[in-house]
């Protein structure tokens, strides 16, 4: 079994209930359980050259899981439920209905076409280091991400800036 970390995103479409669901549905996995969640996070959508800005603000939460599947199987399973939450992959960082990003596989760092692990954005992005800190409370300097040193590092770097906790998944 290996350790994964994912991160869970939406925007559109009742967003805490895209989340509700993909939660179950991560737990429900092939050769996968779910041990734990972060709570809801809300913040507004990242801004930069290329970032459609007129969109509503993002839900986001991160789960943790032990999976026997391998890191290429993993991201089929997680595109297969974002294609069956009607995502539809339009614009790049456009809205979406449900966006599930395989953060962290094991300790492993994987450079593939189609699967770059860590996650490139999970260095600097609030929404994913802060629901990550929550589940690592009190041990964030013990979460070793591959080719960067600690949680407890990248957090030092990453400001909370407008990302509010809201409240527990169910
Ligand atoms: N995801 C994106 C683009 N921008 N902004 C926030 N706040 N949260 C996201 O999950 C997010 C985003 C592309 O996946
Ligand atoms: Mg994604
Ligand atoms: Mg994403």
């Amino acid at each position: 079994m290996t350790r994964a970390y994912i991160g869970l995103g939406s925007n559109l479409a009742d967003p805490e209930n895209q989340i509700r669901a993909a939660l179950a549905e991560l737990d429900n996995l092939a050769q996968t359980r779910r041990l734990r969640h972060s709570s809801l996070y809300r913040s507004p959508p990242l801004s930069g050259p290329g970032v459609p800005a007129d969109q509503p603000d993002y839900l986001n939460a991160v789960a943790e899981l032990d999976t026997g599947l391998g890191a290429p199987v993993l991201l089929r399973a997680l595109q297969q439920l974002e294609t069956t939450h009607q995502r539809q992959r339009g614009e790049r960082w456009g809205p979406r209905t449900l966006d599930l990003d395989l953060l962290l596989y094991g300790d492993e760092t994987i450079d593939l076409p189609q699967l770059t692990v860590p996650h490139p954005g999970l260095y600097e992005r609030n929404f994913v280091l802060y629901p990550l800190a929550e589940l690592w409370a009190g041990q964030t300097e013990r979460l070793r991400i591959p080719g960067s040193g600690t949680l407890a590092e990248l957090l030092a770097d990453c400001p909370r800036g407008a990302l509010e906790k809201l409240r527990e998944c169910q």
